[in-house]
């Protein structure tokens, strides 16, 4: 595979750690790096189990490349919408989990990124914001579907709506992060936390990826019935015997206060 210059891929272990290195431009996203991004999750080596999405230097990423922002016509419009789509799709439901390191600008195109990972770990420099409205546009990463999951529809019309932007504290408890941590560990968390899910059963990761999302918007019988299904699926595996087998002979980490 072509590596595009503004994006790294390491592999650390079972970890991927794939990095926006557009510092200078703030990682906007051009559709060129937005097709790398697609690129990479669909190409990553089968040893990796979890991944980390980055940005190097000061800010995550400052959304769609404005730069490339030319006159489109109504299709183009639509069809340049849909390519980040399919990209944003094989980053939430690729091959693995993939960790979000939030620092900076997270702000839009960046967010829709953002929302397309399964974790978010900001760091307290982290700020959120929609400038789509101000600028007269519309989100077309997918945000309208994946942000007010996170935060509400209200939250987001707001936010488009009057500019606001919300700071670290403000963003987690709104849920655009899981963790919050001190300025500058978003990165070292972010990779403890894929290493631990990198443990997990396969079929685990893949339930909780692909059966999870798909539950939640089904109505409650449908869900019950595929909650079942993929339930039986993973307790089958082998390796969900020989974890529950090392638990009962003692062999296993109990459940423990952090
Ligand atoms: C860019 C971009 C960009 C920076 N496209 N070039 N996103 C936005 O509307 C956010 C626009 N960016 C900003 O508000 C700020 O740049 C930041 C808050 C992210 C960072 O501020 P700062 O002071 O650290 O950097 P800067 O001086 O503003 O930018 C440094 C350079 O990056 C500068 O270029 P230079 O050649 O003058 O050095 C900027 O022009 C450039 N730059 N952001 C292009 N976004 C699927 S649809 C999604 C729709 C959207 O994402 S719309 C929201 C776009």
């Amino acid at each position: 595979m072509q590596q595009h210059p503004d994006l790294q891929l390491d592999i650390r272990g079972d970890v991927a750690i794939v990095r926006l290195t557009r510092a200078a431009k703030r990682n906007a996203l051009s559709d060129a790096l937005i097709l790398a991004l697609r690129d990479t999750f669909d190409n990553l080596p089968g040893t990796v189990r979890a991944a980390v999405l980055d940005g190097e230097g000061p800010h995550f990423c400052a959304g769609l490349d404005l730069a490339e922002l030319k006159e489109r016509d109504a299709g183009q419009g639509m069809q340049h919408s849909r390519m980040w789509h399919a990209a944003l799709e094989r980053v939430q439901y690729g091959p693995v989990p993939v960790v979000a390191a939030l620092h900076g600008a997270v702000v839009g195109g960046g967010l829709e990124l953002a929302s397309a990972c399964h974790i978010r770990v900001a760091d307290s420099s982290t700020f959120y914001a929609l400038p789509e409205g101000s600028r007269g546009i519309f989100v077309g990463g997918g945000g309208s579907v994946r942000i007010p999951k996170l935060i509400g529809a209200a939250r987001m019309t707001d936010m488009m709506m009057t500019g606001r932007v919300y700071n670290a504290e403000d963003g987690e408890r709104a849920g655009f992060a899981q963790y919050l941590v001190p300025e500058g560990k978003a990165f070292d968390k972010a990779l403890e936390l894929a290493e631990r899910i990198a443990k997990n059963a396969p079929l685990t990761n893949y339930a909780l990826m692909h059966a999870l999302p798909r539950i939640a918007e089904q109505p409650a019988d449908h869900g019950f019935f595929t909650e079942a299904l993929i339930a039986g699926i993973a307790q089958a595996a082998p390796d969900a015997k020989e974890r529950v087998r090392d638990f009962l002979e003692g062999r296993a980490a109990k459940v423990s206060k952090q």
